[in-house]
C-alpha cells in the first residue's frame, strides 16, 4: 500500500508543532496501547487520531462520525475558521504547501485522509513518507485533474462525454471538434461549478478560455442525458467494497440542489451503476470513499461525469436513512475497520443550503420530519453549501 509505515500504529510521539493547537496533544496519557510490530492494515484501535487535510463540511461530518468511534481527529487546513476544525481534537492552521507543516502532521497522527481533492498532492506524498495515506496519492493525482482523470478512465474502458485537453492556444481548434453546446472547465481546483463556462459555438471558446484565465482545461461535450446518478462505494483496506444505493441528483447553477434515494432507474441499470463504481474503486486501489457522479442517457448507457475519491455530497442523505452514514463508512474503511451494512431503512430526499437559504434555519426545525445540518462556516457566499437538509419517507421500493 502507498504510504505503508515501518512504524507500528500508535507508537508515534505526538509533537507539538508552533502552528498546532491541541489541549490535550501533550499528554502520553492518551496514547492508546497497542501491540508492536502490528500489521500495517490492522484496524485502528479506538483513541487513534485520523488526521484530516481539508477543514470543510465533508471533514467536519467525518469528524464528527470518527468521534462517535471513539477516534482523535487532527484537521489541517489553511482556514483558521475551518468547519472542521470547530469539531476536532487538534487542528494545524498551514498553507498546504507548507512540508514542515505536513510532516509534523504525519507526525502526530495515526492515519492520513483527505475531504478536498484541491490538496497538492505532493503535500500527500510527503505526509506518506511519515505515516499511512488512505485513500492513497495516486488516487488523489488522479481525481484532482480532470484531464488524467478522464484519460484513467478512458484507460479502463469507462465511458465518459466526449472532452478534449487544453493545455495552450494551439490546443482550442482540435478541442472544437469535441462539439457544441460545451463545457469549459479548469482541469484542477475547480468544485461546486467553479471554474466552469458554457461554450455554444466554435467562435466562443477562445473567450471562454481567456474567462478561466487560459489555465488547463477540458472542453466537455453537453451529454443529452436522462438523468444524473451517483454511487458511493467503500473499499476496505482488504479490497473488500460495500455500495449504498444509486441515487438521483439534480444540479442547479452547476452545484447540487437535491438528492433522492434511491433513484427510481431500472434495477439492471442501477446494479450496472454500482458495478462501475466498483470498477474504479478496484482501479485506483482505493482505500476509502468513492463517489462516482454518472450520467444516464437515453438509451440506458452509462457515462461517467466525475469521481471523488471522498465522502460527497450526493451521499449527506445517509446520515438519516442509513444505520452507517458514509462519514462512518469513509472512517471505517480509512481506519481499517469492518465495513458497515450500506442498506437504508428510509427512503429520502436531501436538499442543499446554499448562501442566504440557511438563514431559514428556524423554518427547517419547525418541520416535522426535516433533519437540518448546518456546517458551521462563518460567512454565506452565494453559491456556498452552508448546511443540508434531509426529509425521509417509509421505503417504497424493497432495499437495496
Ligand atoms: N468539498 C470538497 N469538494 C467539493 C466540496 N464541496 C467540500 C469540502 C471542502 C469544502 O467543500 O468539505 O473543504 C469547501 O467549501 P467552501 O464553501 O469553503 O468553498
Amino acid at each position: 500500500m502507498p504510504g505503508a509505515r515501518s512504524k507500528p500504529p500508535m507508537c508515534r510521539k505526538r509533537r507539538r508543532a508552533a502552528n498546532v493547537t491541541n489541549d490535550a496533544i501533550s499528554n502520553p496519557n492518551d496514547a492508546p496501547n497497542v501491540t508492536p510490530n502490528a500489521a500495517p492494515n490492522a484496524a485502528l484501535p479506538p483513541g487513534a487520531t485520523i488526521g484530516i487535510l481539508g477543514g470543510g463540511q465533508l471533514g467536519r461530518m467525518a469528524a464528527l462520525a470518527a468521534t462517535a468511534l471513539g477516534y482523535r481527529c487532527h484537521v489541517f487546513s489553511p482556514d483558521a475558521d475551518a468547519p472542521a476544525k470547530e469539531v476536532s481534537a487538534a487542528q494545524t492552521t498551514a498553507p498546504y504547501e507548507d512540508r514542515d507543516a505536513a510532516r509534523a502532521f504525519a507526525a502526530a497522527v495515526d492515519v492520513v485522509t483527505f475531504e478536498f481533492e484541491n490538496v497538492p498532492d505532493e503535500t500527500l506524498a510527503v505526509i506518506a513518507e511519515g505515516a499511512p495515506v488512505r485513500p492513497g496519492v495516486d488516487a488523489l493525482h488522479i481525481s484532482q485533474d480532470r484531464a488524467i482523470e478522464k484519460t484513467f478512465l478512458g484507460d479502463n474502458e469507462i465511458g465518459t462525454a466526449p472532452w478534449a485537453p487544453i493545455i495552450t492556444a494551439a490546443d482550442l481548434d482540435p478541442a472544437a471538434a469535441t462539439g457544441f453546446p460545451a463545457i469549459l472547465k479548469t482541469a484542477r481546483f475547480g468544485y461546486d461549478g467553479k471554474g466552469q463556462v458554457r461554450v455554444d459555438t466554435a467562435d466562443d471558446l477562445a473567450a471562454a478560455w481567456a474567462e478561466i484565465n487560459q489555465v488547463p482545461a477540458v472542453l466537455e461535450g453537453f451529454v443529452d442525458f436522462e438523468r444524473e446518478i451517483s454511487v458511493i462505494v467503500a473499499r476496505g483496506t482488504g479490497g473488500e467494497t460495500r455500495s449504498y444505493v444509486p441515487v438521483d441528483n439534480v444540479h442547479r447553477d452547476h452545484i447540487l440542489f437535491t438528492t433522492t434515494a434511491p433513484s427510481t432507474i431500472d434495477a439492471t441499470i442501477a446494479e450496472a451503476a454500482q458495478a462501475i463504481a466498483d470498477r474504479i474503486a478496484g482501479a485506483l486501489n482505493l482505500v476509502g470513499l468513492l463517489a462516482v457522479e454518472m450520467f444516464v442517457t437515453h438509451d440506458g448507457d452509462i457515462l461517467v461525469n466525475e469521481i471523488a475519491p471522498r465522502p460527497h455530497n450526493s451521499g449527506h442523505w445517509t446520515m438519516d436513512a442509513c444505520a452507517v452514514s458514509q462519514f462512518e463508512q469513509f472512517i471505517r474503511a480509512v481506519s481499517g475497520l469492518p465495513l458497515g451494512d450500506p442498506a437504508r431503512h428510509s427512503d429520502a430526499v436531501m436538499t442543499n443550503l446554499i448562501g442566504d437559504e440557511a438563514d431559514q434555519w428556524l423554518e427547517f426545525l419547525n418541520e416535522d420530519g426535516a433533519c437540518l445540518r448546518l456546517y458551521g462556516k462563518t460567512e454565506s457566499r452565494p453559491g456556498r453549501k452552508m448546511g443540508h437538509v434531509n426529509r425521509l419517507s417509509p421505503m417504497v421500493r424493497p432495499a437495496p
